[in-house]
């Protein structure tokens, strides 16, 4: 049995945020607007098929996959680049390697308790978040 991560998560924490969008050559303004939302994860899993859906009040964002399938993800509204992706389980841990122009591009998510943590990876920098989850209705 693998985690769940089903649910609506409301992020709590972002850390270094501003550095991993310059390492994704975010321009000036877009990174000023993007560093004052509260983005929301909503996540539909079944098995080893996901939608993350990243929700926030200036952008939305919405990755499709099936674990151990490598896809073209184009990270549109972002920094709309293409990039070749796998996402891998390690143990517990959702690990996607972003293969393309920006080197060591890649996120993993877990799970403790009621927090979902997500680390996003790009060329040498680290943006740390953290989400609580919603209590379902
Ligand atoms: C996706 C944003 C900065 C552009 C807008 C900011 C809008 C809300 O890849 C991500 O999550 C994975 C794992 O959960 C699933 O796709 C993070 C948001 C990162 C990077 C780029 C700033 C413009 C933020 C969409």
């Amino acid at each position: 049995m693998s985690t769940d991560f089903n649910g609506t998560w409301n992020i709590i924490s972002n850390d270094n945020f501003e550095s991993y969008m310059q390492a994704l050559d975010i321009d000036f303004a877009t990174r000023k607007v993007a560093n004052l939302l509260s983005p929301q994860k909503i996540i539909e899993q079944k098995g080893d098929s996901f939608i993350i859906k990243t929700i926030s009040t200036f952008r939305n964002y919405e990755v499709q996959f099936t674990v151990g399938e490598e896809f073209e993800e184009n990270t549109k509204g972002l920094d709309n680049r293409k990039c070749q992706s796998l996402v891998t389980w390690d143990n517990n841990k959702l690990v996607c390697v972003q293969k393309g122009e920006k080197k060591d591009r890649g996120w993993t998510h877990w799970i403790e308790g009621d927090k979902l943590y997500l680390e996003l990876n790009c060329e040498n920098q680290v943006c740390k978040q953290v989400y609580k989850k919603v209590p379902p209705a």
